[in-house]
């Protein structure tokens, strides 16, 4: 029988998770747990390029790594683990950043667009970012990982250094493939829909956040920017509304085109209540759950206690391999 490919993602504890970490990327992990060997974890350390308050960031992993099973990752299906539990992934990192150069990280758009947002806290961990992403990646042997179309050049990157160390000291890591939904993979601010949905974002009514109740979701659409045409229809130029088409037609599996026909000679009014509510219907069991997960303390601490000890165990073997092969006694 064929191996089963191994999956691999990662989502930062910067916040409550948006609709668009969803669309873009935690809907599908837990679909693909059915057919691949899947890991997914929290990216603390990714999340300290950016200051974060010690003792909110503490709460918010812990809140996260609960969100994760309410949004159905199953650990008894998948490898769930939180990033610094698993010193792996610091030690390839550094071995990697030897066969990265300057130029290369300079160019990342992440970089650019951070830099720009943050100009006071302009860090080294901010540029060598996709380093560490990078070792998170190959530590795993990954075939496919799965993210929003924001990540596409950190796994462009990612291959280039797998490529670059196998052909310098041979077959080491695995050249993984990055997974883009077609749809939904750049779900955009509903304040700003030129902009992605962030949780980041410091206008809370851009982003849906998961655990957003049914009212404060519907007045957030209601309030969605669109344009000053009369249309639901999904063309060049309309941002707003294709972007709610968008959300409505992941979330209900009808097509764009059904969605169209469905609202023809509809208001915009009666549209952004009507998408509003898909979401708020979609999110309610995930809330629900999350309100249940998050109290049980020491089911968490066991859990994200096994992932470490599971994490370690697979990714020290290539973690050796790869010290081994750069001459590391
Ligand atoms: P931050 O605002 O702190 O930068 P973020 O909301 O961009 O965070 P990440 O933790 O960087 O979230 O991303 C987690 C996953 O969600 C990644 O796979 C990313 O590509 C995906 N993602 C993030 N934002 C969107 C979006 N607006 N649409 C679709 N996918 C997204
Ligand atoms: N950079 C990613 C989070 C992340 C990640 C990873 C995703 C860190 N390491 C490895 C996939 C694989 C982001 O979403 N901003």
């Amino acid at each position: 029988m064929d191996e089963k490919k191994i999956i691999l993602s990662g989502i930062q504890p910067t916040g409550v998770f948006t609709l668009g970490n969803y669309i873009g990327a935690i809907k599908n992990w837990g679909k693909m747990q059915e057919d691949y060997e899947c890991a997914y974890f929290i990216a603390d350390l990714h999340s300290l390029t950016v200051y974060q308050e010690p003792a909110k960031l503490r709460k918010q992993t812990m809140d996260c790594f609960a969100l994760l099973l309410a949004c159905g990752i199953d650990p008894e299906k998948s490898l769930i683990f939180v990033q610094s539990t698993v010193n792996t992934h610091a030690q390839l990192s550094w071995i990697l950043s030897n066969v990265t150069q300057f130029g290369e990280l300079g160019r990342m758009t992440q970089f650019k667009d951070k830099s720009e947002k943050h100009p006071d806290n302009i860090n080294a961990g901010l540029f060598t970012y996709p380093v560490l992403m990078a070792a998170d990646i190959l530590l795993y042997q990954a075939d496919m990982v799965p993210v929003g179309a924001d990540q596409k050049q950190h796994l462009e990157f990612t291959r280039n250094i797998a490529e670059r160390f196998n052909s310098r000291y041979g077959q080491t890591f695995k050249i993984p493939e990055p997974y883009i939904a077609e749809a939904g993979a750049r779900v955009m601010s509903l304040q700003d829909p030129l902009k992605k949905m962030s949780k980041s974002d410091e206008n809370a009514n851009g982003f849906i956040s998961i655990l957003d109740d049914e009212n404060v979701i519907i007045n957030k659409f209601k309030r969605a920017v669109t344009d000053s045409e009369r249309e639901i229809v999904f063309r060049e130029g309309k941002d707003g509304i294709n972007n709610l088409l968008t959300i409505y037609s992941v979330l209900t599996g009808k097509t764009i085109h059904e969605a169209e026909l469905e609202f023809e000679g509809k208001g915009y009014g009666d549209f952004k209540l009507a998408v509003g509510q898909v979401v708020a219907d979609s999110l309610k069991p995930i809330r629900d759950d999350f309100a249940r997960l998050s109290k049980e303390k020491t089911y968490l601490e066991e859990l994200i206690a096994k992932g470490a000890e599971t994490a370690y165990k697979v990714s020290n073997r290539t973690l050796s391999k790869a010290k081994r092969k750069v001459g590391l006694i």
